[in-house]
């Protein structure tokens, strides 16, 4: 498997990052997590926005266009051979200094890792995942903005801890007020009498991907009424359906929150339904290559 850094192509074992890149000194960077289907990129041009609107909002300049950012990631996936792949794109601020200033770094490192990856176990897309609330807050927006894809993932990660010692696989976190955000890594939807309902971005949650498909998938396949209004675990405990959306989740749905089961604790028919038009929008959509 080879790995894209900064233009070259090297062997896993040969890829390597500088222990002075403040990627890793401080997490200074960005990413995206994109997925290929069938040799085509799902959603590739609107990770790609995203990428560049965290990179704008860290003031990060990314040294290549659209375009040619575009262009790696098909390399990528044919110099590997790929037709189903996991993408990970990482902007770095790149080499520089001991310190937090990022003028010390000259040129940002860009990274396309494609390989595999499993979030959680395949039956649980079946039989329906159980997660917990847990007592980790997401990040303020005020001081680190959740709309941002940053390399700063210890918020997610505190309360991934928090779920798995808890022996869930996934973590519901609420925003400082008490009202639910999103999990660790995926956005989270509600069904009430024929109502998907998800909180809005400014609840302080990434503006998903997955999450702008689903919601289109809802409106325009499904004919349902798609709100996204503030909501605490009380009305997911008391919701007909719950279901997480991400690239690396896909659709995935909940059947038990804080040990309550949601409706009957089976997966609900309208999420059955998504995740059907779900799979068919990857197989059918993306950029080809
Ligand atoms: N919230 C958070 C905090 C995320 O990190 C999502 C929601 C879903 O967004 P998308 O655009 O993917 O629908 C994410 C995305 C990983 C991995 O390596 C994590 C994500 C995506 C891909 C891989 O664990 N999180």
């Amino acid at each position: 498997m080879k790995v894209y850094i900064n233009g070259k192509f090297y062997e896993k074992e040969e890829a390597k990052i500088s222990v002075f890149d403040h990627g890793l000194l401080y997490g200074d960077g960005v990413f995206e997590g994109i997925r290929s289907y069938n040799r085509r990129v799902f959603k590739l041009r609107e990770h790609i926005d995203r990428l560049y609107n965290s990179a704008k909002a860290i003031m990060l300049e990314i040294p290549m266009s659209k375009q040619e950012i575009e262009k790696a990631v098909i390399e990528t996936l044919k110099i590997n051979n790929l037709s189903d792949a996991y993408i990970r794109l990482v902007v770095t601020r790149g080499i520089g200094d001991l310190g937090l200033d990022p003028r010390k770094c000259s040129s940002p490192s860009i990274i396309i890792i494609t390989d595999k990856i499993v979030l959680y176990p395949q039956e649980l897309y079946e039989k329906g995942l159980e997660v917990i609330t847990v007592s980790t807050r997401r990040n303020l927006p005020s001081a680190l903005n959740p709309a941002i894809k940053s390399l700063n993932y210890l918020n997610n990660i505190f309360a991934k801890i928090e779920a798995i010692k808890a022996g869930c696989e996934e973590a519901i976190m609420l925003n400082k007020d008490g009202y639910v955000a999103e999990c660790t890594g995926d956005n989270i939807f509600i069904i009430k009498d024929n109502v998907l309902i998800t909180p809005p971005v400014y609840i302080g949650a990434l503006p998903g991907i997955t999450r702008e498909a689903v919601i289109e998938i809802a409106k325009t396949k499904l004919k349902l009424l798609v709100k996204e209004e503030p909501f605490t675990v009380y009305h997911i405990y008391t919701a007909d359906e719950c279901f997480l959306t991400g690239t690396a989740a896909e659709v995935i749905p909940v059947v038990k929150v804080d040990s309550r089961m949601i409706n009957n604790g089976t997966p609900g028919e309208i999420t059955k339904q998504i995740i059907k038009e779900f799979k068919e929008l990857t197989r059918t959509s993306g950029i080809p290559y």
